[in-house]
């Protein structure tokens, strides 16, 4: 079984999401939810009438192997991923790098990572697939402690980021990367970002949808030149705003 789910392509005439659901969110949850309580009956041996919210709590998804219970978090997440399995994180051997376009470009250890100052922030994440959740607490180094240790050159002009998931990456311009809610975020809700949620790093821009909040990260790049990340280059806008992007959201 996967590790998770892709969202689908953005465009005028596609109407079909993760596993080839309906995109909008009403029937896509109603789907997500059959097919949860087809699973659950599976594993448990007892049908789980097709209720989201009484599935999410209900302690059978305790008994779902972990694979699946990465998959449904219970909290409103869905987790994301385009490459199985999801990237293993290991502290001893991790490197984030910062390079590009600066006069001093880094390669950290998770030791140092974890030793650069931070902040906390409370924020609601957006997917563009109509799925948000409320109240996040975030973690993370802010995007000038950044570029205070590597010092963009004023030709930089945008931000790569690009996930230890293969294929995944993303790109904000400066202006956005140093909007003051945007951090790489070293902690969710209290703890370390788990593994499906993106472990050790992710990016996080709440005024931004979902797929701009790249996780697994591995490097972070100063570019002249704009490029499409993985989702735009499947038809979603580069520029994201929650609730002026296409989408569903
Ligand atoms: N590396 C990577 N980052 C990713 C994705 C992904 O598939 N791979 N999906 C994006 C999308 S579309 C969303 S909505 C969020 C979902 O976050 P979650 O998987 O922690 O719920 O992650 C974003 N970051
Ligand atoms: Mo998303």
């Amino acid at each position: 079984m996967s590790d998770g789910e892709q969202i689908p392509p953005a465009g005028g005439d596609q109407d079909t999401g993760p596993d080839g659901l309906p995109t909008r969110p009403r029937e896509f949850r109603i789907g997500r939810a059959a097919f949860l309580a087809t699973v659950a009956a599976g594993v448990g041996g007892i049908f789980v009438a097709p209720a989201l919210s009484r599935i999410f709590s209900n302690p059978l998804s305790s008994l779902l192997p972990s694979s699946l219970g990465d998959l449904l978090p219970g909290n409103g997440w869905r987790i994301y991923n385009v490459q199985d399995p999801f990237p293993t994180f290991n502290p001893a051997t991790y490197r984030l790098t910062v390079a590009g376009l600066v006069e001093r470009p880094v390669t950290l250890t998770w030791n140092q990572i974890t030793a650069l100052p931070g902040a906390v922030q409370t924020s609601t994440f957006h997917c563009v697939t109509g799925w948000t959740v409320d109240g996040v607490r975030w973690e993370g180094i802010r995007t000038h402690t950044l570029m205070d240790l590597v010092k963009p050159l004023p030709s930089a002009k945008f931000v790569t980021f690009q996930s230890m998931e293969g294929p995944y990456v993303d790109q904000l311009s400066i202006e956005q990367f140093t909007l003051p809610d945007v951090m790489i975020a070293r902690q969710m809700d209290g703890g370390p970002i788990s593994r499906a949620h993106g472990a050790p790093l992710r990016l996080v821009i709440p005024d931004m949808y979902g797929y701009k909040n790249v996780k697994w990260l591995a490097s972070i790049t100063f570019v002249a030149k704009a490029s499409a990340g993985f989702w735009e280059q499947r038809g979603y806008d580069i520029d994201a705003w929650v609730g002026r992007s296409n989408g569903y959201g």
